[in-house]
């Protein structure tokens, strides 16, 4: 009972402080979750593209259950590893991280072939891409507004610590050099994966001060914050990356209790 009225009084104060409303108290380990990698979701409509062993894969949820995930058919995959797809333009282009040797991770872009029913072959976007670590990438639905993850810095810019958070836009047809987001969204720690809800909100995980522990997934209400965590998705794991639509959000946990091991993802019913 003790418990319960715990979660209750967090519910309130989640919703006072955020305006968001949750049907459940905690995520739960999702069901294709094994002892491998499965991270970095990305829920679009129905269809949950994910990493898994770092290739890109997909699930299907038909409203009861989630389809047994298979590899993103087409020319996405490769024995680099790819990682963080964002799918956007109502399913049809893909945004994605893939490993270079000499330019370590790297963003590509992949549209979508409806007559061979497959992603056709990827072009590197060269302006968010650099010689050295990118990882994730969030772009809006019309491929305007970009958000990607880099801990070398653009245009002679030096980030503010570690990964932080960039943002590019399009300007006539061509995306700008990245800008560096500033505080409250990046700190000294790092910022990795980054999601926006259909509100504006941006999410993004940090292991800045005030974590549960490990990293936590934060939300800022406006670029310019403020920032709170997220409490209802993290614990004293690693909580790196997170997704959601009007029926789920989805954290991939690396090794939090409750799943498989390694990286799993843990999913709280919305609704
Ligand atoms: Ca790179
Ligand atoms: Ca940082
Ligand atoms: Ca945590």
């Amino acid at each position: 009972m003790k418990h319960m009225w715990q979660a209750l009084l967090l519910c309130a104060l989640l919703v006072m402080t955020t305006g968001l409303v949750y049907a459940a108290n905690e995520p739960v380990s999702w069901v294709h979750n094994t002892t491998g990698v499965e991270r970095e979701p990305c829920l679009v409509g129905n269809v949950l593209y994910f990493v898994k062993d770092y290739d890109i894969y997909q699930s299907v949820w038909d409203g009861a259950d989630w389809s047994v995930p298979v590899p993103v058919p087409g020319a996405v995959n490769t024995l680099q590893n790819e990682i963080n797809p964002h799918v956007v333009k109502n399913g049809t282009v893909m945004y994605f991280g893939r490993y270079d040797p000499v330019t370590n991770y790297d963003f590509y872009r992949s549209e979508w072939d409806p007559v061979k029913q497959e992603w056709g072959e990827p072009v590197l976007v060269a302006e968010w891409s650099t010689p050295d670590q990118e990882w994730d990438v969030w772009v809006n639905e019309d491929e305007t507004v970009a958000y990607v993850t880099n801990k070398i810095g653009y245009g002679g810019v030096a980030p503010i610590g570690g990964r932080d958070l960039w943002k590019s836009v399009k300007q006539d047809g061509k995306w700008s050099t990245p800008v560096n987001l500033g505080a409250p969204i990046n700190t000294s720690g790092d910022e990795w994966h980054v999601f926006v809800d259909k509100d504006g909100r941006i999410y993004f995980e940090s292991n800045r001060e005030g974590t549960l522990g490990n990293f936590d997934i934060w939300v800022a209400e406006t670029e310019q914050g403020p920032v709170s965590n997220l409490t209802i998705m993290n614990s004293s794991a690693g909580e790196r990356g997170f997704t959601m639509n009007d029926e789920f959000m989805i954290v991939a946990g690396d090794r939090r209790p409750g799943g498989p091991g390694s990286y799993d993802l843990f999913i709280l019913p919305l609704k």
